[in-house]
């Protein structure tokens, strides 16, 4: 057994499986190695990954406040959401701008906290019916709720706008709304939902976070609707008495990286942990993640408390892969493009947390199994990673911020990049 520097212990074996680059460990653990058993799933520390040379980063479009969520349209503009509540419009080309006026009829949302105005995602038909989603956070301190909409896009102002989700119950504070999407090739949608916050936050006598465990809440799920918002019949509860047939999946955190491959047809998420004990999952219709019975994560505070003694148990499934510290995960694609040699099925994570303000966006190589074979860090300076995207012409996309805190307002410092591959392949 080996104790790395975020307290964990951590099996040998399990180690020599870890990377490429096996995280760089300290030789004395910070305070008393909690005692918790540990589970099979290799522990890295992102600041001692290998830095990637085999792309730079390219400024498309700045002046962004507070970026949250993309969608590219058909012919290559880009839909930003801005956490304060605004739909911005970027246009493409030879030169990419971002329209002043941001688009009209966009529902008002509370953004207090990690709350506001988050993903956005097009209908796979959009260029048929011109619908697109839209979740923010709605109520206020006392209660409130992640909800999805759907509209028309009609140039640059939404028209028909209808609720097809909310989240049950309402929690209080602004704390972990999840509210990735991505669609499924049947034309359903997944979204995720935060377990609701931290302690001291509860509801109905215990810690929000045990409604992750609780099938009769949506809070700490993902879950499946129609394009219209209802429930397809072959959800995995659909049915089980006292549960809500919108849930897919359960035992999860705060889900904010969602994407499905679509060469593999797997669907993998990232979710952020409680001072570390971040994850990769791969998301599988009816199957519980653990939160809060598992976790490789601690209570905040220096004590570093542990919140189960428990990693791993029979009938949770375990993550792909564990970031301590904290990469505070946010953004997620799968390359499927010829433009990066080597990279294609691997899957990119973003992350707002790295150290000191600076973000993370990792690599996780993948064998055609799923399994993780090694991973990178992409630096991109001195900037928080919100959500990472692959684009229609193959590039990969990614929107940033230097905010340090979620009420920062006015801070017009997001910006939208791309990937550049250092070496030019010949495209055939
Ligand atoms: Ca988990």
């Amino acid at each position: 057994m080996v104790v790395c520097k975020s307290g964990f212990a951590v099996s040998a074996a399990a180690l020599l499986l870890s990377n490429f680059a096996t995280p760089a460990l300290a030789q004395t653990p910070v305070g008393p190695p909690p005692a918790i058993v540990p589970g099979p799933t290799p522990v890295t520390q992102a600041l001692g990954l290998p830095a990637a040379t085999s792309v730079t980063a390219q400024t498309m479009v700045a002046d962004l406040e507070a970026p949250w969520g993309m969608a590219f349209l058909p012919n290559g503009d880009v839909l930003v959401t801005e956490l304060l509540g605004k739909l911005r419009y970027i246009k493409a080309g030879t030169s990419w701008s971002l329209e002043a006026e941001e688009i009209k009829g966009v529902p008002a949302v509370i953004a207090g906290g990690q709350g506001g105005l988050m993903d956005v995602t097009l209908h796979p038909n959009f260029s048929r019916n011109k619908f697109i989603y839209l979740s923010f956070s709605v109520g206020d301190e006392a209660a409130n709720r992640t909800r999805v909409v759907r509209a028309k896009l009609d140039g640059r102002t939404l028209t028909d706008v209808q609720t097809l989700f909310e989240v049950t119950p309402a929690k209080p504070r602004f704390q972990h709304y999840g509210s990735r999407f991505t669609w499924l090739p049947d034309q359903t949608l997944l979204v995720s939902i935060g377990d609701g916050g931290n302690p001291p936050n509860s509801l109905d006598g215990s810690f929000i976070r045990n409604q992750a465990q609780n099938l009769s809440s949506h809070l700490g799920k993902i879950v499946r609707i129609k394009d219209d918002g209802s429930i397809p019949k072959d959800n995995p509860f659909v049915g089980t008495s006292g549960a809500r047939s919108e849930i897919y999946s359960y035992g999860h955190r705060n889900v904010q990286g969602l994407v499905r491959d679509p060469v593999s047809g797997r669907i993998y998420a990232t979710e952020h942990g409680s001072q570390g004990g971040d994850e990769l999952n791969l998301i599988q219709s009816g199957q519980n993640y653990g939160w809060p019975k598992v976790t490789y994560g601690v209570e905040y505070g220096a004590a570093r408390t542990p919140i189960t003694p428990n990693q791993s148990a029979p009938g949770l499934i375990d993550p792909l892969a564990v970031w301590s510290p904290a990469i505070a995960p946010s953004g997620l694609a799968v390359v499927r493009s010829k433009k990066y040699r080597g990279w294609d099925g691997d899957v990119l994570a973003g992350g707002l947390r790295l150290d000191q303000g600076r973000g993370a966006l990792l690599r996780v190589d993948l064998d055609a199994a799923g399994k993780v074979l090694g991973q990178e860090r992409i630096d991109l300076g001195d900037v928080r990673v919100r959500d990472v995207r692959q684009g229609p012409d193959g590039y990969i996309y990614i929107l940033t911020t230097a905010m340090r805190n979620f009420r920062d307002k006015g801070q017009r410092n997001g910006q939208l990049l791309r990937l550049q591959p250092v070496e030019t392949i010949p495209q055939r």
